[in-house]
């Protein structure tokens, strides 16, 4: 199908494209210009005639005026490649009709009328993976944002909620197993054809529609909720993968349970199933009482999942389970409100993975996304506030803005109301909402009202991009602690001169001597500077500042490293504790490769770092999962986002040095820590991942200082290990060195996992993703094994995810690691255009470079953007980048 269309307008009514747009730009979609549809659908019914290259859809929806919307005497049906085999109206010939691009304008003159459109559809041919498409002979569906619109003629937008009744017909022997929304109420088999029908009771958006055939097997199960309903519960995946469901099962019947204590949201279906397919852009989808999932966030043992690997199906679990309030019993009025349901939902599995597991531990994984992938959009070409005010595919804007950023600005509104008065507030959002298509504004306006706060000026967090830069300095006068805050939000592409944001901050003032504080407080500052005075210090305390990370903002200040040092060992905040770790050994990095230090105080600060981590080490009090994040080294990709024209070799120099500094400095004590950790049997308790953690991480110290005898123990735990975390790390280790560990290492793992395309991904990242000098051989060669393919999303992250993740890959001084990202973009966008154009914004990244990586990078957005023929997805995010 061809993805180059006509568009139109969040509205529905017809629009040409702008004429100062030059011809090959998609026009851009505006939050100002919403209206409401002039058409409501109140039913739906579909019939599916079901087959792998041939699919034929009857659609007959009722459709009636929207007395809330202004009379239109058209009805503007969306569509996309379709073809319209029959129209009718009211089982007769339409008054008139015709194709506006891809959509379907239909002539209606009076209140109410039945249309039934016809259409045929190819899905073995659909690569884009939305809409319907086959996956290793199944049918599957995928149509949030919009991709309803591939599949029949429909009011494609979030805010025409209509009931769906569904009816399929297949061949039984290629699909025996039938599935859509809501409850089956018929099932009819004559041998060789099976007909299913389908009825949801909940007035739902096209994007929540969901079908699935095939021949597939489930795992049942069944959960009782807090009313006493008992509800059936299948996971369907593949025979042989029936195993592998145990742990998602577990996960759902968690989030279930957790959901109604925690937000005394109740499941509203007899029926709830999972189904998990191995060709999908993304993790997983929401679809009512049918989600569908990638593999990758279902199947779990412990030979081939990483402790990794399980908490991220019990996080997507979660995320899609509670989108059954958080989405769909409240939906988005239009795209432009995805946060609402995504921000919000993200908080919601954040929380639940927090209560089901280390709170702090997953705090600071979470801090750890935030900067990892949503700092550097706000501070790139691609900055948009968490309610973006326009888009020419909304494709693009399922971001780490979105959803985490949207996450912590709805986290801040609980932190300022209080854990209750939060509860209240969404208590009043979902009563006030429930069946509706609400706005951002509706869910401010409900915490506002059900929590008691005003959010006047909070509301600046929806429309304002940007992380804000917070500066702090504290000061000691008689016996008052004075500590000046000023905040600046950076200008971003279209926005500028912003305004000051109320920025809720945790902090705590210690005592030096004693170790201790008298409270921890929460201030709020919402001016652009202020100050803020604590009475009763005789001496000038330690500030430990944005506690628990109360605000998704950067902190600027001067410290002293033994203030540090101080707080790494002291801070009873665990994230606190952890960030000044991180701030020790950033603020090192930063200098470091930036050559400010001369080689006295280079040594000076990298003792500073041992002692800390020697610490960590030895303090008996820490959980082990928690002692692994006090003694991670902060990413290159972080250290690079604090640096103006950065050098990613430098850095990787300075940051392998540190590493092997540590290794040599503190061997003793890590391989004691190792010791101890490799007595543990295998367990999912959080005291036996704990062990796992450290291994791993004192080997990657180790190798750094002691290559040969790190290797050794590596193919050790390689050899040894009985489960997969263990595994994967020493091969993550050992792809990182020469020798003949490596290919031996590299050559068992594929063959012992040669048909878990699951488990193969991660051999594609591991290698993708390594530090080895001659990374981009090795990846150029993946490219051509007989197991890659551009049709598989998993396998292309595998490989080039890691690879565009990879500084030391991508960032190749020859500019040939910009070239295969380039490469790549322009062969999948054809194929998959969403997923192609989630490789651009790592291109994008070229103005934060030195200047000969910067023109590389930006030679390659242009020689894409030069492209005869781009995706809309492609086309904005290379425009965009390119500024
Ligand atoms: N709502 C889906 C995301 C759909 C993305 C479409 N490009 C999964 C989720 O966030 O739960
Ligand atoms: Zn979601």
């Amino acid at each position: 199908m061809d993805i180059a269309r006509t568009p139109s307008t969040p509205d529905g009514n017809i629009e040409m494209a702008d004429a100062a747009v030059e011809p090959k730009a998609p026009p851009e979609i505006r939050r100002e210009d919403y209206t409401p549809f002039a058409w409501l659908v109140p039913t739906t019914r579909l019939d599916f005639a079901l087959g792998l290259e041939k699919t034929r859809v009857t659609a007959t929806l009722e459709v009636e005026r929207n007395p809330a919307a202004d009379a239109s005497p058209t009805i503007r049906l969306n569509g996309d490649g379709l073809e319209l085999v029959s129209l009718k109206c009211d089982g007769g010939d339409c008054a008139g009709h015709m194709m506006d691009g891809d959509d379907l304008v239909v002539t209606l003159e009076g209140d109410s009328h039945t249309l039934e459109i016809v259409t045929e559809l190819d899905p073995s041919a659909n690569s884009q993976l939305m809409g319907l498409y086959a996956s290793g002979g199944m049918l599957c569906t995928q149509c949030e944002a919009e991709g309803f619109r591939r599949i029949t003629f429909f009011p494609d937008r979030p805010d025409v909620l209509s009931t769906y009744t569904v009816t399929m017909r297949a061949p039984k022997k290629d699909f025996p197993v039938l599935l859509s929304n809501g409850n089956r109420v018929r099932m009819d088999d004559d041998g060789e054809l099976l007909t299913a029908e389908w009825h949801d009771p909940w007035p739902k958006p096209s994007y929540l529609f969901a079908l699935v055939a095939g021949d597939l097997v489930a795992r049942t199960d069944h959960f009782t909720t807090m009313s006493g309903r008992v509800v059936e519960l299948n996971v369907w995946v593949r025979d042989g993968d029936l195993e592998r469901t145990e742990h998602a099962m577990e996960s759902l019947k968690r989030s279930m349970k957790w959901d109604e204590e925690t937000f005394g949201r109740e499941y509203d279906l007899d029926l709830f199933n999972i189904v998990a397919v191995s060709d999908f852009n993304m993790g997983a989808m929401e679809n009512k009482g049918l989600n569908v999932f990638n593999t990758k966030y279902v199947l779990a043992d412990p030979e081939t999942a990483t402790d990794g690997d399980y908490d991220g199906i019990e996080g997507v679990i979660g995320h899609e389970y509670f989108h059954n309030w958080s989405g769909n019993r409240i939906t988005c009025r239009d795209w432009f409100q995805l946060s609402l349901k995504e921000g919000f939902t993200v908080l919601r599995d954040q929380l639940f993975s927090q209560d089901m597991g280390s709170a702090p531990v997953k705090r600071i994984e979470d801090v750890r996304v935030l900067r990892g992938a949503q700092f550097p959009e706000d501070s790139g070409p691609l900055a948009h506030p968490i309610r973006p005010d326009s888009y020419r595919e909304i494709s693009n804007f399922y971001t780490a803005t979105v959803y985490n950023k949207g996450a912590e600005v709805i986290r801040m509104m609980k932190t300022l109301a209080g854990d209750e008065a939060f509860r209240q507030g969404t208590d009043t959002y979902f009563d006030r909402h429930d069946g509706e298509a609400a706005t951002c504004e509706d869910f401010v306006r409900s915490i506002e009202d059900g929590a008691g706060l005003d959010l006047t000026q909070f509301r600046l967090w929806y429309s304002q991009a940007g992380t804000p830069k917070v500066s702090v300095n504290l000061t000691h006068h008689g016996d008052e602690a004075i500590l000046e805050l000023s905040q600046n939000v950076p200008d971003t592409p279209g926005q500028s001169g912003k305004k000051p944001m109320p920025i809720p901050l945790k902090i705590a003032l210690f005592d030096r001597d004693e170790g201790t504080h008298a409270g921890e407080q929460l201030i709020v500052l919402d001016k652009a500077s202020d100050t803020f005075r604590f009475p009763g210090f005789a001496t000038k305390p330690v500030l430990s500042i944005n506690r628990g990370f109360s605000a998704p903002v950067s902190i600027q200040r001067d410290i002293p490293s033994d203030e540090l040092v101080f707080l790494a060992a002291t801070d009873d905040d665990p994230f606190a504790r952890y960030e000044a770790m991180q701030d020790l050994m950033v603020a090192y990095l930063v200098s470091a490769s930036k050559g400010d230090l001369d080689e006295e105080s280079r040594e000076a600060k990298q003792a500073d770092i041992v002692r800390a981590i020697g610490s960590v080490i030895d303090d008996e009090a820490i959980e082990d999962l928690m002692r692994g994040e006090l003694m991670s080294m902060p990413s290159q990709t972080y250290i690079m986002e604090q640096i103006d024209e950065a050098d990613p070799a430098r850095i990787f120099e300075r940051r392998e040095e540190l590493k092997a500094v540590i290794g040599r400095k503190l061997a003793h004590g890590l391989r004691q820590l190792y010791q101890r950790a490799e007595k543990l049997p295998y367990s999912r308790s959080a005291e036996a991942k704990g062990a796992r953690k450290l291994k791993t991480l004192v080997l990657s110290y180790l190798v750094a200082s002691d290559p040969q005898g790190a290797s050794a123990l590596a193919a050790k735990q390689y050899e040894n290990a009985d489960n997969m975390t263990d595994r994967q790390g020493a091969l993550m280790v050992l792809t990182g060195v020469d020798g003949v560990e490596r290919t031996g290492a590299l050559l068992d793992f594929y063959n012992r996992y040669r048909g878990n395309p699951l488990v193969i991904d991660k051999w594609f990242s591991l290698q993708a993703m390594s530090m080895h000098p001659q990374v981009i051989e090795h990846v150029k060669a993946l490219a051509e094994h007989e197991d890659f393919t551009l049709k598989n999303p998993n396998r292309v992250r595998s490989l080039y995810m890691a690879f565009a993740a990879n500084p030391h890959g991508f960032h190749a001084e020859s500019g040939e690691g910009y070239r295969m990202i380039a490469d790549l973009i322009l062969g999948l966008d054809p194929i998959n255009a969403q997923t192609a154009a989630r490789f651009v914004p790592a291109l994008g990244r070229w103005r934060k470079m030195e200047p000969g990586r910067s023109a590389l990078m930006r030679e390659q957005l242009e020689r894409i953007a030069a492209a005869p023929k781009l995706s809309r997805d492609t086309f904005e995010q290379v425009t965009r980048s390119l500024g």
